[in-house]
């Protein structure tokens, strides 16, 4: 559990900061009931996300993807953000030079009301067309297996970003300017495996920033942070961002 002497740090370093970034991953949604990826509750253990969200894989059997992330979609429509999503919402308002950057595609910090937000993996509510690359929201859940394209036709894709696929330029950019800038990072939930989001603590040390980590366990990151602060997303974020 976080000592009280940590928590106490890092709302100071908070409360100084001109400049607040956040990196969110699938940790902070465990929370709302939204199973994690690499976690004991085996995200979704029948598949590897390494296995399964790849360019080769939707090739391969398109159908078998759009049958996974059907199931993901009708699992996350029943899910809510949690106290942690909240907190951060409020943060936004209340901290005019602040972003967020979360990995995740669950749409749970723009339904608790985060704007200032890159989705940098994509969101599992939007669709892509694989021929005239349409993109357009759905909300279809189910959705249909092999949906096609209101414009051309063509067979949809997830609009999000799988494994082997570069993230979009503009929120590349978007993020080295949030990491670059900010006095304080907080990392969120996350393994820590997944570049290049695995590689943010880094640029925003180097830049200068006091880097604190929220997590249950360990991480590869914490040998990077100033302080790791373990405990559920839920009860610490909240805590931690009460009126800045
Ligand atoms: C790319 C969409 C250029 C799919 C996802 C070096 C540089 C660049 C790339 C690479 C590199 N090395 C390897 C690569 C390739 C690859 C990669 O990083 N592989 C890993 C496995 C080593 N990266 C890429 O392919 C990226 N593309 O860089 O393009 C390029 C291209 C080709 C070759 C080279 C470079 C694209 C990566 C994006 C992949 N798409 N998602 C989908 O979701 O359907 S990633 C997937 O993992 C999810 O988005 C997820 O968010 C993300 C990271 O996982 P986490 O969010 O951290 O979740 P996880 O379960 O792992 O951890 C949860 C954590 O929460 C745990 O620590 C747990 O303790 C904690 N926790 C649990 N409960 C709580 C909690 N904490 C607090 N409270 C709780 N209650
Ligand atoms: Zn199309």
């Amino acid at each position: 559990m976080a000592s009280a002497s940590d928590l106490g740090i890092v709302k100071e370093r908070l409360a100084a900061a001109r400049s607040i970034t956040i990196l969110t991953g699938a940790g902070i949604s465990a929370d709302s009931g939204v199973p994690t990826f690499r976690g004991t509750d085996g995200l979704w253990k029948n598949f590897r996300a390494e296995d399964l969200a790849t360019p080769e894989a939707f090739e391969r059997d398109p159908r078998l993807v759009w049958e996974w992330y059907s199931w993901r979609r009708e699992l996350i429509a029943t899910k809510q953000p949690n106290d942690a999503h909240k907190a951060i919402a409020e943060l936004e308002r209340s901290c005019p030079d602040f972003w967020l950057i979360t990995q995740n595609v669950d749409g749970l910090h723009r339904e608790a009301g985060s704007r200032k937000l890159s989705e940098i993996h994509g969101n599992i509510w939007t669709v892509r067309c694989t021929a005239c690359g349409m993109i357009a929201n759905n909300r279809d859940v189910p959705i249909a297996i092999l949906p096609s394209c209101a414009r051309c036709g063509s067979l949809l894709r997830p609009h999000i970003v799988w494994f082997g696929e570069s993230l979009f330029t503009d929120d590349l950019d978007c993020c080295s300017r949030a990491l670059t800038r900010c006095d304080v990072l907080l990392v969120i939930g996350t393994s820590g495996i997944v570049y290049p989001a695995a590689g943010f603590t880094s640029v925003a040390k180097e830049a200068g920033a006091f880097v604190a980590e929220i997590n249950l366990d360990p991480t590869p990151q914490s040998v990077l942070v100033d302080i790791s602060l373990h405990g559920h997303a839920k009860d610490l974020v909240p805590l931690l961002l009460k009126p800045i």
